[in-house]
């Protein structure tokens, strides 16, 4: 469509096997999932080349229940997202549109550190970040009541410590004024304060339900996009409301209905802007029939441009 954005750029898929970060451990099976349903078919609709380039896998770990995850997890985590940084930002070197599926959030770390590496690197300005997600997952261990990295990896992106991801995000941080929430409607107290105290732009359901999904999104990119434009998209699958996505980890009424959704993500992947695309938090033990796992495959498609 244009020789900016990703549209013209040739897709790399990566899943990530990952749920060590989120509640559930069954996120890890998400790529799987969104595979069996016609991930690649569906990415492949234009005639642009799509490279499958298989899964980065995490270990099982011991949950210790709490606040504290454990030295084990943590540790693991810490491994699998440099492992998952290093292929993304491999991927950006080639100048193709990295696709990363999950696999719970805490993947996010690694995709977005890789954006703002890669950026440094080659000399452009640094990405904003579009973030489609009920939550905000800006807690630290501080402030987080559950323990659950996936909470936990825009505060590490956006420079605050957190042990599991310091190492990943090591040149790679975002600026959060640039970050723009779209969606969140659980927001803890303590996460709050750090958006706010950032400045990140937070557009909830009900605020881009009044103003109309078309507006509101021009808007985010705006401020996602910077000078240059561009930003990376994360989608996590919880954004929509749960009676048509139930087949996630965190359930959270008052989520955007598919019309919405589609809408959002089809002037995403139109813009051509967008660096890198991650789709997260498919869940298979709960979504019996699929339904999840192929509005997730569709997602994928839409915010690729295809
Ligand atoms: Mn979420």
């Amino acid at each position: 469509m244009n020789s900016r954005g990703g549209i013209s750029r040739p897709i790399e898929l990566l899943g990530a096997r990952i749920g060590l970060g989120g509640r559930c451990l069954e996120t890890r099976d998400g790529p799987t999932a969104m595979r069996n349903v016609g991930l690649a078919a569906r990415l492949a609709r234009r005639d642009q080349p799509v490279r499958d380039l298989g899964d980065i896998v995490a270990r099982d770990m011991a949950r210790i229940p709490g606040r504290d995850p454990g030295g084990a997890l943590i540790e693991e985590a810490r491994r699998y997202s440099l492992e998952l940084r290093d292929a993304v930002e491999a991927i950006l070197a080639r100048d193709a549109l990295p696709c990363v599926i999950g696999g719970d959030h805490s993947l996010g770390a690694a995709t977005q550190a890789a954006v703002g590496r890669h950026a440094r690197r080659v000399g452009v300005e640094v990405p904003g970040i579009i973030w489609i997600d009920a939550h905000t997952d800006a807690n630290t261990m501080e402030t987080t009541p559950s323990g659950n990295l996936h909470g936990m990896m825009l505060a590490a992106v956006h420079g605050l410590h957190v042990p599991a991801f310091e190492e990943v995000v090591c040149g790679g941080l975002r600026d959060p004024r640039r970050t723009v929430y779209v969606g969140a409607r659980d927001i803890d107290a303590g996460e709050r304060e750090i958006v706010e105290r950032w400045g990140c732009r937070i557009m909830t359901p009900e605020e881009i339900s009044q103003r109309g999904p078309d507006r509101a999104i021009e808007e985010a990119m705006a401020i996602a996009g910077g000078k240059d434009g561009r930003f990376s998209v994360s989608f996590d699958l919880d954004s929509l409301d749960p009676s048509i996505a139930p087949g996630v980890d965190c359930h959270v009424p008052g989520g955007f209905d598919w019309r919405t959704a589609e809408r959002i993500l089809a002037r995403i992947g139109a813009s051509g802007a967008a660096v890198a695309v991650e789709v997260v938090e498919v869940n298979p033990s709960a979504d019996a029939k699929g339904v999840t796992a192929r509005l997730a495959v569709e997602a994928a498609g839409l915010l690729c441009g295809v």
